[in-house]
Parts: C-alpha cells; structure tokens; sequence
C-alpha cells in the first residue's frame, strides 16, 4: 500500500512487518466500505444486525468476558524517564516497553486483515484539530471509530505528504489478559495497545489520544485536553453560554450534557444544547476568552440507566447507526434491552455473555446487560446536538465547572474566589465509594480534574500547566465545584439531580454576568438559598439552605486528606496550589 505521507508510509510498513497480517485496507470513509465491513462483521458472528425496521443501522456486539472494561492497572505512560510519567501514572522506560510490546505484536494478525483508519480528532481542517492513524486488525474497532471520529481520504488529504499524526497500534492478538497493554507513548506521540477488544482500551481517539496524548501536547503547545462535557445554555433573552464541566466516571456526565429543562425553565425559554460528552479541548481565542471543541464526532455511553426519563436525549441518540456493546440481546423482536432501560426485561432474550437469559436468572438478580455495557452512537442523532458542534473556532466558555460524590462535604455548589482558586478547587476533585461498589463505603478517592486515569504526564507540572494558562487568559471563565449527591442522616439524596440541576447552572451563570448574589465561607463563594431558583420544585429555601452548609470540622478532616495527597507531588506540587491549602486551613480556624 502506497502513501503519499512518507511517515505514515513508514508506519504501515514497519506495522506490517512487525504483525504480519495476509491483507492491508485503507478505510476510505465510504458508506460502501463500512456498509461491506458491517456485512463481514455480521457473517463471522462479530456483530449482530439488529431489527432495521425499529433499529435502523443499529449492531450488536459481545465483548469476551475478560475484556469489558478498561484496565487501568494496565495502562502505562512510557517515557524515557519516571519522573516525567509522575506518582499517578504506571510508568515504564519506553525502550523496555517497546521491547516487550513488539515481542507481543509479532505476527498478532497472521491470517487476519490490518485496517489502516486515517481519523481527526475534531471537525476536518479545524486549527484546534489533530489527526491520528490507527492501525487495526478488528472491523469492530473501524466501524466504532466511523462513528466516534471523522474517517477516511479526507482526514489523508489535510494530513498531507508532511503532516503529523499521532501513531496508533491496535491488535486483538488472543485477548489475553496477562498480556493486555495499553501504552501511550507522548514523546513519540505513539499508542500501542493489545490484548483488548474494549471501547476505552482500543478506540485509539479516545481516551489515549485526546486525553493522555492530548494532554502532554497541549502542555507543549499551551492548551489544555480535559476530561470534560461542553453544554451550551439558552436564556431567555436568545443568548447562549457554554459551560465546561469535569467529574468522575460514573457522576452522570452524559446526562448533564445532554439535560432537559425543568418546566417551569423551559417555558421561560431555557434551552439546552450539548457540544460534547467527555471530553474538551481548549484554547485561548484572540480575544483572550477560552474557546473549547469536542474533538469526538460520537457518545460512548453507558447503556443502563439510561431510558426515557433519565436521559431521552440519549436514548433517542441510540435509535438509529448505533452499534451496542454488551448488552441484552431482545429476541422477542431483535432489539437490545438494559437494566433500567424500562420495566419489561425481555422473557426471550440473551444476556451480555451470549447465554441465555433465563426467568431464574431474573428472578436470582442476574444481570442481563453488563453494567458496563455501551452505546457507540453518532453525535449528530442526538436531538439537542448544539448548532456549534461543528464550529472550527470551538465554543467560548463562561463557567468551568468541577464536580464529584460527597455525602457531606462539598455543598451543593460553591464558586471558587479565583483562577489559582479555581484550579485548587480542581485539584482536590474527589468522590467517595458508595456500597454498589466493593471494598469500603466513604472513602475519599481523589481526581483531580476527573484526569487522574488520562493525565499523560506528571500531574505536578500538569497543575502548573493549569496555573500558566491563567496568565493567558485575560478575559477569563469563573470556576465552580458541583456536587449533587449530598445525602441526609438515612442516606436520601438530598438533591433531584437530572434536569434540576439547570437551576444551579442557572445561579452559576447568572454569577459569570454578575447578577446573583453569594456569601463568602471558607472554601469560596456559596448561594444564599434564595439565590437557587425553586419555581415548581417541590423543596423549600431551608432545604436548599441544608445543601448549601459548609461544615468546618468536615472540611478540617478534607484539608488533611488533602495535604496527605498533595504530599505525593513532591516538589513538582505548585507553590501556588500549596499556598491555597493554606489559605484554606486558615479559613477554617
Ligand atoms: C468513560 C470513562 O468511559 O470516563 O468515558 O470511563
Ligand atoms: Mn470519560
């Protein structure tokens, strides 16, 4: 196969020689193309075509059973030295690493076809946009990367005979989890990952690019890759404000996202648009304002939960050119089903590992989809995608907003008193366990910006990235801590969550334009209860008044959590940051 690219050229044939597959195939991007790969997928019993009447486009696919997740203890940061990889990640020296990989990769595609799928992470020609080329020996992982990414010629036409691109390596080999390996190399701008089948572990664009690849070149190239949704809020009087937000995995991102107005907001004339899920890329404008893109072109979500109240925004986004990953496979009618999807689990149907999935499965509690089961839908099915989706230039942001799960610390919300504030506030994210999952309940693990899994290098320096970029920005965005999950004394949410959470959008925006108003505590700027508007909600002042309390004692016991895992920086920890824990330790005497 023959580029005009002579680095891409290099690539393929060092990749080839290494792997050895009987065949190589550019994916060109045409419906034709992916249309006769969904076909040989469905022969071979890779994926499931489902009802096209009910489910137009839509497939089905099953994981191997040791391969539904990704793998965090896995996946490595190689670099030539540890320090610069940090105490957060895995590290390993990248020659060692590319030793031991290319012992795996060895002939890992004999008899199998290699895919060569040229993909931009964000819109085509977008000067925020960057491209990558993944090589691939599952028709699974090309047709998700249609879907996730833009592919094909186009991407190769704007690559160009010199352009750079992100090196990516993808085999199956014999999904064998001793040998699973998920690197990423951000010297090389290179990824290497074997032994998965997995979304998160292979959809190379994803998680290893424009996250962990991403954020070591924007720390090169002075912007920032964050682990964020982008939203867009419609006001009344016609103007929209784009609000960045960070959590967790499992804090309800893609809902957020993609929220609903209450009512009473709605009649007014809110309006929601989602720009992006999961992640942000951000720079400063000419102006000085920060501008973000979603360089993805598609959801990765997480199937249940999901249905018609929780997020409709979703579930319609799924209806059509969706495939489906391990979920329960309806053979009532040949559609797909999740917990929590409704209340009529199919009689007839097949669960997430291909067995069937019996009444006495059911009626013992067994699982039908697994909880980690997705949705790779396009982004422009869903019915509130912004207008800007594909705006070059990005979004401007107005609010950048963190969040997490604390039964009690954190308020409801609070503003943070400034930039360095803000990125204090980031860095201390933090999410307690709940009892869904194993081990203890209530204890504090600490995110700082939801990127403790995607941060490509040391997240010392990456804190001192956040505060440099401050300086850059002259017209800048407010920050926000969010928490929705505060709980009373029997462990009731304290909170609706969902679409009300637009009324605290709502005081966070009115705040970035100076028209609500706020007391300062010891950790920033928190709401007067009157300040959160509860038109239609069934909730009193009081009981906001309950969420918004900031607790001393509580936040004494945070500030020497915090100290403790700010200690595992060294000197790499910002002064300014440990200047903040001071302050705040001082304004909790
Ligand atoms: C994701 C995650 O899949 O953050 O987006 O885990
Ligand atoms: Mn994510």
């Amino acid at each position: 196969m023959k580029f005009e690219n002579k680095g891409l050229q290099n690539f393929v044939d060092e990749s080839v020689a290494l792997c050895t597959p009987d065949k190589v195939v550019l994916i060109d991007g045409s419906e034709e193309q992916l249309e006769a790969l969904r076909a040989e997928a469905c022969s071979t019993g890779e994926m499931i075509k489902l009802n096209q009447e009910l489910l137009p486009g839509c497939y089905l696919h099953r994981t191997a059973v040791n391969d539904v997740a990704r793998v965090e203890g896995r996946t490595f940061i190689c670099t030539e030295k540890k320090e610069d990889a940090g105490p957060t990640n895995n590290w390993m020296q990248k020659d060692e690493a590319y030793k031991m990989l290319k012992g795996i990769f060895k002939g890992s595609m004999k008899g199998r076809t290699m895919y060569v799928i040229p993909y931009s992470m964000g819109a085509v020609g977008s000067p925020f946009s960057k491209i990558g080329i993944e090589l691939t020996d599952s028709i699974y992982v090309v047709l998700n990367m249609a879907i996730m990414t833009r592919v094909g010629q186009k991407v190769l036409d704007t690559l160009g005979p010199d352009g750079d691109f992100v090196r990516g390596l993808h085999s199956k080999a014999d999904i064998d989890e001793e040998k699973r390996y998920i690197c990423q190399f951000p010297e090389d701008n290179t990824i290497m990952s074997v032994n998965s089948g997995y979304g998160g572990n292979v959809l190379l664009g994803k998680k290893c690019f424009a996250l962990r690849i991403a954020s070591y070149q924007g720390r090169q190239e002075g912007w920032l890759a964050e682990h964020m949704l982008i939203l867009g809020v419609e006001k009344p009087d016609g103007e929209t404000k784009y609000i960045a937000a960070a959590f967790p995995s499992a804090c309800g991102k893609t809902n957020l996202a993609m929220l609903i107005p209450p009512k009473e907001f709605a009649e007014k004339g809110y309006k929601v648009f989602t720009v992006g899920d999961d992640i942000a890329w951000i720079r400063v404008g000419a102006d000085g304002r920060l501008y973000a893109i979603n360089p993805e072109n598609g959801f990765f979500g997480v199937a249940p939960g999901t249905n018609a109240k929780s997020n409709p925004n979703a579930l319609a986004t799924t209806r059509r050119g969706t495939i489906f990953t391990n979920v329960v496979h309806n053979l009532e009618n040949n559609t797909v089903w999740w917990e929590g999807l409704d209340k009529n689990p199919p009689k007839n149907a097949i669960d997430w590992k291909g067995n069937p999935w019996t009444e006495e499965d059911r009626a013992n509690g067994v699982k039908g989809a697994h909880p980690n089961s997705r949705f790779t839908a396009p982004a422009k099915n869903c019915p509130c995608i912004s207008p800007e989706f594909e705006n070059p230039q990005g979004v401007p942001l107005d609010a950048i907003v963190f969040g997490g799960r604390r039964a009690k610390t954190a308020p409801l919300v609070y503003e943070a008193r400034d930039w360095a504030h803000g990125v204090f506030v980031g860095s201390i994210m933090a999410s307690e366990t709940t009892a869904a999952a194993s081990g203890a309940v209530g204890v504090v693990r600490r995110d700082p910006m939801a990127m403790l899994p995607f941060c490509g290098y040391n997240m010392g320096d990456y804190f001192a990235h956040w505060l440099e970029m401050g300086e850059k920005v002259t017209k800048k965005p407010k920050f926000f801590n969010v928490n929705w999950f505060r709980t009373d004394e029997e462990g009731h949410f304290l909170w609706p969550g969902f679409g009300d959470n637009l009324r605290v959008l709502d005081w966070i925006l009115r705040r970035t334009e100076g028209k609500a108003d706020a007391v300062e505590t010891p950790i920033g700027y928190v709401p007067r209860p009157e300040d959160i508007d509860l038109s239609g909600l069934d909730m009193t002042t009081e009981d906001v008044a309950d969420l918004l309390t900031v607790d001393k004692e509580l936040w004494k016991e945070d500030a020497e959590n915090i100290e403790g895992f700010y200690a595992k920086f060294g000197d790499k920890l910002p002064k300014a940051l440990a200047d903040e824990l001071a302050t705040l330790k001082k304004n909790l005497e």
